[in-house]
């Protein structure tokens, strides 16, 4: 069957949204639907804050301080800066301008949107064509068990605790009233190509393929399904940022028994992946991934090292999808190397 390219996209945070950004600039964001997790999402001082889908929004929109990894660039804290001088311990940062986001969002929830419509309306206004889609309309909330302590929500282990303590298990709170939207099952539905983004498998994947009918919809779907390592073990991680992020990871793995590795990755995603693409430094892990009846690619994954890497990730994507499906559409795509 010829179809037109339709790519859904699922994941959010920094190493996703770089993908989904190069992969927008080389097939059109037209092309694309996102679907992003919203179980790290949290209610700050009154406001809905949507960590994953503001770094989708801000990413896409070249608006994203890439350095800091969340919130836009060029951005001050005088508000967060008076909350301190008036006695608040500030543990979550929001910038002055990133408050405007949250304001707008929280004002038309209150209003009576869903988290669906005000994603869409933040989409159109940041003058974005892609679609996101939050995975679903109903609050769903990470929750970590501290081995010493108490259940603590995602960003509070995260960004106050530094996702330093040791962890034991990991639940997401209200999954089992979340229902699947309308607009995520037609996506799946009618895509060309699904991508597991290079998300945290248990904070950011699992909790959209935990939601209702959205793991099935995939199984069910008949396009290719790729999933791209979260997870790099064979080189050092020197930025910052990106070392505090693996441990989170590695924390949320061990919390449910899995190893800190792209296999053990793999193996969460293998009952719905045809394609898993290792990072050519973890090469060994090849047979590994293979043996999970998954075919593996090997590739540079490391996108927050140059943009070369993310553009070669791409390039290589979109030749696969090519090679496994005829598309209507020319144009861009015709650039891609294959
Ligand atoms: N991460 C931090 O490490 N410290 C912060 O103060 C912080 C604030 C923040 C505000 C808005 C936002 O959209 C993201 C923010 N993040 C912050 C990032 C966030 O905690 C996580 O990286 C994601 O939730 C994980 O995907």
């Amino acid at each position: 069957m010829i179809r037109a390219m339709s790519v859904v996209c699922l994941g959010g945070g920094v190493g996703a949204t770089r993908l989904w950004r190069a992969l927008a600039s080389e097939i059109g964001q037209d092309s694309i639907t996102i679907v992003v997790n919203t179980a790290d999402d949290l209610w700050h001082y009154g406001l809905r804050v949507c960590p994953d889908l503001d770094t989708v929004i801000y990413g896409l929109s070249n608006r994203q301080d890439t350095e800091r990894g969340w919130g836009l660039r060029d951005e001050s804290f005088a508000a967060m800066e008076t909350l301190a001088d008036l006695g608040q311990d500030i543990w979550f940062n929001l910038g002055d301008r990133d408050l405007a986001t949250h304001l707008l969002r929280t004002e038309l929830l209150r209003q009576g949107a869903s988290l669906s419509e005000v994603a869409a309306h933040l989409a159109v206004v940041n003058r974005l064509t892609v679609r996101i889609l939050p995975m679903c309309d109903e609050e769903v909330g990470t929750e970590i068990h501290e081995t010493r302590g108490e259940w603590t929500p995602f960003q509070e282990f995260h960004v106050k605790h530094r996702a330093e303590p040791e962890v034991d298990d990991v639940r997401y709170a209200g999954i089992e009233d979340a229902v699947t939207p309308a607009a995520v099952l037609s996506a799946i539905e009618s895509a060309s190509l699904i991508i597991l983004g290079p998300s945290s498998p248990i904070a950011s994947v699992m909790p959209i393929l935990s939601v209702d009918r959205t793991r099935a919809a995939i199984q069910a779907s008949g396009a290719p399904v790729v999933a791209i390592t979260p997870i790099v073990s064979g080189t050092p991680l020197i930025d910052p940022g990106e070392a505090h992020r693996a441990r989170c990871r590695e924390r949320l793995m061990g919390a449910r028994g899995l190893e800190h590795s792209a296999v053990a990755a793999a193996a969460l995603y293998a009952d719905l992946i045809d394609y898993f693409v290792l990072d050519e430094a973890d090469e060994k892990e090849f047979a590994q991934v293979e043996a999970l009846g998954v075919r593996a690619i090997v590739a540079p994954t490391l996108t927050h090292v140059h943009p070369t890497v993310t553009k070669d990730l791409v390039g290589a994507i979109v030749s696969l999808s090519r090679q496994l499906t005829s598309f209507t559409s020319a144009g861009p795509l015709l650039r891609a190397r294959w």
